[in-house]
């Protein structure tokens, strides 16, 4: 995958790879026309999305391209310039009983096909290319961004009324049933709904409820606040059907399930005391806290606040990722320390965690990122990929 090597610096987009050419179909030449579906970082809620709680990504200048090109004949045809050797062709209406026999990567685009096929969408037959920039496995949801790419590409094609929030539930339908990932809602919001320049607090029992209400974009501007958002890739893979991450939510719905709530969401601190089992309890406090986080950075960026006042807050989030609902890592907790000790305001693993990324809200970015170079040496770990991200555009179709 194509990815920044250097301490430093944005990474580029790849250059457009499947753009212009015209093919002779029945009667008529279609062009192949491209949209791209961001990855994202979580500024903070991590954990909440599938306990009705509350979020506030970030959309990456990283993401999915998906060239797409309507067919009359029933087929679906897959490649991926990150699997060259690879040629999928498969009849639209047999998708689900081929699912097994398909390679991991191609559930994602192929279950939003067979998702649009099953909200009976009539989908007559596409070609699609894939070309991808997100890291896998790195927790900046390459996946979701591949399956957000696809799902406004036939959206445009297929399905022109479709409102975002039926994208994001399409997208996150094909990752959970075909793709078989127990995802929630997160990173195909941010995906699809995040714009440039905002951080998107998205309260997710609303928004399952009701769009409009629960959508907000807030001002993000760390740049005119002379601060960087660095993302270090700790190398470490994190994936999200290894079971771990099944089993926090396991682990959450039991804790909600002994104190008779429908979701964590609903709990407060007076109810953890609650709950004998010391695992089922540290879960949830987890939850409280971290949806009580989330607000307090909402308030505070809502103000017009400095953003250096949400650095505590998101240090406080990997403490209680790390302890309470014990999904850090040595490398995470490795980089955040690396990166509080070169003064970074805060720092936090992102996503599902076993692995994968941190953020961390700096002044000096050579050095915060020199010093997770360092500290990465010196422990006999891989180095890191360490890059400054602004917060970019949700999914769109390119020109
Ligand atoms: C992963 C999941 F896909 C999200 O739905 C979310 O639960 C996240 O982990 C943790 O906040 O990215």
């Amino acid at each position: 995958l194509p990815h920044t090597d250097s301490a430093l610096g944005a990474p580029q987009l790849p250059a457009a790879v499947f753009g212009g050419d015209i093919v002779a179909g029945s009667g008529r030449d279609v062009r192949v026309e491209q949209w791209i579906a961001p990855g994202r970082v979580n500024i903070i809620g991590e954990h909440t999305d599938y306990n009705d709680g509350f979020v506030l990504p970030i959309a990456l200048p990283l993401g999915v391209v998906c060239g797409a090109r309507p067919r009359g004949d029933g087929l679906v045809r897959l490649t991926s310039a990150q699997r060259r050797d690879e040629v999928i062709e498969l009849r639209v209406d047999t998708l689900a009983a081929q699912r097994d026999r398909l390679p991991r990567w191609a559930r994602y685009p192929l279950g939003v096909v067979h998702e649009f096929v099953r909200g009976g969408h009539r989908v007559t037959g596409v070609d699609l290319e894939l070309d991808g920039a997100v890291p896998i496995g790195a927790g900046l949801s390459s996946s979701a961004a591949l399956c957000c790419a696809v799902t406004i590409a036939l959206r445009d094609l297929f399905a022109p009324a479709l409102t975002d929030r039926s994208m994001v539930e399409i997208a996150r339908a094909a990752e959970n049933g075909f793709a078989g990932v127990p995802t929630g809602l997160l990173d195909q919001s941010a995906s699809i709904l995040c714009t440039e320049g905002h951080a998107l607090f998205l309260d997710i029992r609303a928004f399952s409820e009701a769009e409009s209400a629960a959508v907000e974009q807030i001002p993000f501007d760390l740049s005119g606040a002379g601060l960087t958002l660095l993302v270090a890739d700790t190398g470490h893979p994190h994936d999200l059907a290894d079971g771990g991450y099944a089993e926090r939510r396991a682990q959450c719905e039991a804790a909600a399930d002994a104190l008779s709530l429908s979701a964590l969401r609903d709990a407060t601190s007076e109810d953890l005391p609650h709950l004998s089992d010391p695992v089922l309890r540290r879960r949830a406090r987890h939850v409280v806290s971290e949806n009580a986080r989330v607000l307090a950075v909402v308030d505070r960026l809502r103000a017009g606040a400095d953003p250096r006042a949400i650095g505590a807050l998101l240090t406080a989030s990997h403490h209680s990722l790390r302890e309470d609902f014990e999904v850090s890592a040595p490398a995470l907790d490795l980089a955040v320390d690396a990166a509080l000790d070169a003064g970074a305001h805060g720092a936090r693993m992102v996503g599902g965690g076993f692995g994968g990324s941190i953020i961390a809200l700096v002044e000096d970015a050579d050095h915060v990122a020199q010093n997770i170079m360092n500290r990465f040496a010196t422990t006999g770990f891989a180095p890191p990929r360490i890059f400054a991200v602004q917060p970019a555009a949700g999914a769109r179709k390119l020109d």
